[in-house]
Formats: C-alpha cells, sequence, structure tokens
C-alpha cells in the first residue's frame, strides 16, 4: 500500500457534480467517467474493486472525484497520534481530503458547519503502521462517550456540494441526536457514503440523515454496514422542501434498535424518497423493521424482515418487496454483537448478486459471507476469498476475489475435481493477481469442483464451483 502524509492538497480536480448522472449498470459511477478511467459501463463489480490498489475504492474515487488508476491521488494524511482528528476534520474543504486512521480508540464529538464544497472521506480499519486494511480486525473505534453526537455535518450554507464518506469505522456512544448525523438545508448534489462501518449504542439513532434542499438530488450509499442497540433508529431518513433523495442500502444489517431499524419519512407532500433496499436484515428491532411515511418509493429485494407495520400516508407508499425471507436471521451471537451467520441461517445464499464476491450459489443476505467449507470457527481470518459466478458456464472466466491476504512466495490456486484430481494449479505471485479473471482451463466435464487457495500445502480456503 502506499504511504503519502503530506498534508499539502496538491490536486485540484476538473470534475464537477451534475445532478444526474448516466449510470447504464447501476453501480454509481457514471459511464463517461468509467469510460475515461478504464473502468467498464456494464458491470457492477468494479464499483467495489480498488484499480490503482490505494486502499479507495473506485465507487468511492468517483464520488471523490480523483484518479482511480493513480495511487498517488487522492492524496492521503494518515493520522499520527500526535493529531487532532477533530482539527483535521475541520480543515478539510474544498480539495479532496481523505484521513486514514488507524486501530484504536478516539474520543470524538464533531460538529462541522460545512460552508464550501466538501470531499472528506474517514477510513478507519487500518493496523498501526498502515499496511493492512481489516475493520473487523483492526478496530478504529470513534466513541462520543454519550456527551454529543459523534460526527455531526451541518450544512447550511448556499448551494455547496459535497461528498462525504466513512469506511472502515466503529462509532458508538454518540449523545445529542445520535452518533452520525448529516443535516443539510442548502445542499446542491450530495453523496453520502456508508461503508464497512458499525453504529452502535447512540442515546438517540445510529445515523439520522435530513434533506432539505430544494431541488437537490442527493444520494446515499450504506453498504456492509451495521446498525444495532441504538435508543431509537438504527438509520432515521427524512426529506423535506421539495427534495428528492435516492437511499441505495446493500447487505446490511439493522436490528436490537429500541423504535425501528429503519425510518423514512417524509415530511411535506412535495418531497419524494426512492429507497432501495437489498440483501439485507431488518430485524429483531423493538417496533418492526420500519416506519414509513409520506411519497417513499419502497424497494426491498432479497432481504429478510419481519414486518412493516407502522406506514403512515401508507397511500403514498409505493412498496415493491420481492424474494424476502421472515425468519429470524440466525446470527452467531446477536447479544455480542457477532452478526456472522450460522450455518442453519436461512440467509446463506438468499441474496442477490450486486457486484460483490461471494461463496455458494448466491450472495448471503447480511454482512459477512458464510463459507461452508470454513465454517464459522475461522471466519474470523483476516481474508477473504471468493468466486463469481457460481455457477459458471465452461468457458466463461471465473472472477476470483482476494482480500487481506498477506503476500506469499508460496501461494497457489489449485482445482480439483470431484475425485480429488487435481486438474489446474495457477501460482500467484501476491495477492494482488487476484482481483481478475481468469480461464478454467483443462475442463471438458459439467459437475462439482472445488477451487483451493494453498500456502505450500496448506489449504487456507476451498470454494466449492459448479461448472455447467
Ligand atoms: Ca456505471
Ligand atoms: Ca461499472
Ligand atoms: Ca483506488
Amino acid at each position: 500500500m502506499k504511504k503519502i502524509t503530506t498534508f499539502a492538497l496538491l490536486l485540484l480536480t476538473t470534475f464537477t457534480f451534475a445532478q444526474t448522472i448516466t449510470d447504464f449498470d447501476y453501480d454509481g459511477m457514471d459511464d463517461d467517467w468509467e469510460e475515461d478511467n478504464g473502468l467498464n459501463t456494464s458491470t457492477r463489480t468494479d464499483a467495489w474493486l480498488d484499480a490503482d490498489e490505494d486502499g479507495i475504492l473506485n465507487l468511492f474515487e468517483f464520488q471523490l472525484g480523483s484518479d482511480p488508476q493513480d495511487p498517488l491521488s487522492p492524496s492521503i494524511i494518515e493520522l499520527a497520534s500526535s493529531d487532532d482528528l477533530d482539527q483535521l476534520i475541520n480543515q478539510a474543504a474544498v480539495d479532496i481530503t481523505v484521513i486514514r486512521i488507524p486501530e484504536g480508540d478516539y474520543d470524538v464529538n464533531i460538529d462541522k458547519n460545512v460552508n464550501t464544497n466538501l470531499k472528506l472521506m474517514l477510513q478507519g480499519g487500518w493496523n498501526s503502521d498502515f499496511t493492512d486494511y481489516n475493520p473487523d480486525f483492526y478496530k478504529t473505534t470513534l466513541n462520543g462517550k454519550k456527551l454529543s453526537e459523534v460526527l455531526q455535518f451541518e450544512v447550511k450554507n448556499n448551494k455547496v456540494n459535497y461528498s462525504i464518506i466513512l469506511d472502515g469505522l466503529y462509532v458508538v456512544n454518540g449523545g445529542g441526536e445520535g452518533n452520525l448525523i448529516v443535516s443539510d438545508t442548502k445542499g446542491n448534489y450530495c453523496y453520502l457514503s456508508i461503508y464497512n462501518c458499525k453504529f452502535y449504542g447512540s442515546s438517540k439513532v445510529g445515523v439520522g440523515v435530513v434533506q432539505s434542499s430544494t431541488d437537490s438530488w442527493p444520494l446515499t450509499f450504506v453498504i456492509k454496514s451495521i446498525f444495532a442497540n441504538n435508543t431509537k433508529e438504527g438509520l432515521a431518513y427524512k426529506t423535506l422542501d421539495n427534495t428528492r433523495s435516492r437511499l441505495r442500502v446493500y447487505n446490511s444489517i439493522f436490528t436490537q434498535n429500541e423504535t425501528y431499524g429503519i425510518s423514512l419519512e417524509m415530511l411535506d407532500a412535495e418531497s419524494k424518497l426512492f429507497s432501495e433496499i437489498t440483501n439485507s436484515v431488518v430485524y429483531h428491532n423493538t417496533n418492526t423493521g420500519f416506519y414509513l411515511k409520506g411519497d417513499v418509493t419502497f424497494d426491498i429485494l432479497y432481504s429478510n424482515y419481519d414486518k412493516i407495520e407502522n406506514i403512515e400516508g401508507e397511500a403514498d407508499v409505493t412498496e415493491n418487496a420481492s424474494n424476502i425471507i421472515e425468519f429470524g436471521p440466525s446470527f452467531v451471537s446477536a447479544s455480542n454483537l457477532d452478526f456472522r451467520l450460522k450455518p442453519n441461517s436461512p440467509c446463506i445464499d438468499g441474496g442477490t448478486f450486486i457486484g460483490f464476491g461471494f461463496v455458494g450459489t448466491r450472495p448471503d443476505i447480511g454482512v459477512y459471507e458464510f463459507d461452508p467449507n470454513i465454517g464459522i470457527n475461522d471466519l474470523d481470518s483476516k481474508f477473504e476469498f471468493a468466486t463469481f459466478p457460481n455457477p459458471i458456464a465452461m468457458n466463461e472466466p471465473l472472477n476470483v476475489y482476494l482480500n487481506g491476504i498477506p503476500n506469499s512466495k508460496n501461494l497457489t490456486l489449485q482445482l480439483f475435481d470431484l475425485n480429488g484430481k487435481n486438474i489446474l494449479s495457477k501460482k500467484i505471485i501476491n495477492s494482488n493477481d487476484l482481483n481478475n479473471s481468469f480461464t478454467l482451463e483443462g475442463i471438458n466435464s459439467q459437475g462439482v469442483y472445488f477451487l483451493k487457495l494453498k500456502e505450500g500445502e496448506k489449504i487456507l480456503k476451498s470454494n466449492k464451483i459448479l461448472i455447467y
């Protein structure tokens, strides 16, 4: 991983926001931008890859307006122990500011007025020397100690554009209105993205968003994040003043919150929210999963929730629910905030492909993919190994996704048939080779195969692959 510690923000970006983008593959990245930057306008998978290996996913490079093929763009500030996180965030302004925060506990109570254009990314989940990223392993905790909001962004000035991205953070014990509050009364084009984050133990909401910017068109992503044990809603999203908002929630969990998992509330008749919740668990909240009010288009797909009861202004809600699982998610230990899936969970292989690598016949619902070849005991290991599509046609290229595997001199990928015959071996120079696709050579019959990742003779991971 490249280290960039300069505070100088040398990059002038010519990228400008538009009110809407043309996005054929629906991955959140503009078609022209994808073409100009060597990405694929007809696959969603590339949003979650990191072309220049700078630790910032392509989707977030788009939102920041940086170059996804240049590891020096955007410039990154690595927080040293002597640095003052509050001060760094408050300095963040129109230039791109990526602040990388190593594992540790930080007392944080930030209230930032967004008066000018802002592109800010806070990225936790790194080890102390910033060579390895794994948010579940290297916990970066921003702790509000119930004193006030942990992070609050208030947009009050004229027509500013902003991108706020949180990645790999535990945001806990917020006071005031909640753990993260974004209130926007004057924004223009607004991105809020939450990825690999946890929002626990707020004295009010986990995350609260208020959009009241006339004729703006905000887009909020919530991806692989958990909202649990908050005193009010996990996520509360309110819109007023003729705002048209879009909310996309993917592979996230909302549970054990004391009111609703998610509330989506239009505060006036002119505002409208297009919401889409996919591959997510909204279960075991005190007052059912959802509170919906007003002109809300509510698409819930391949998800696991109990019931939607409190729909006010129900006539305005357009509900589209499909492939819903109504049984409990069967977490390993919800009381210990361990939201991995047990082997009997109905969420296993219950999701739909949205671009992430997965194990099994289909992606799982929730944050953590269950691997039947590994079970739950080894899921604490720091790496992910996924292959897709699966099942796969005989001559179709296979995508292999690796994350967090340390470089080793002795890694191979080996394909075995059901009789244990080794059909193919591919040596891996380093793990980054594998954010790629390759052809399964030498296969001439359909059936079940096992792709094993080995270090020497030791099997690190094994995925079952069905070839048709
Ligand atoms: Ca796109
Ligand atoms: Ca794409
Ligand atoms: Ca990148």
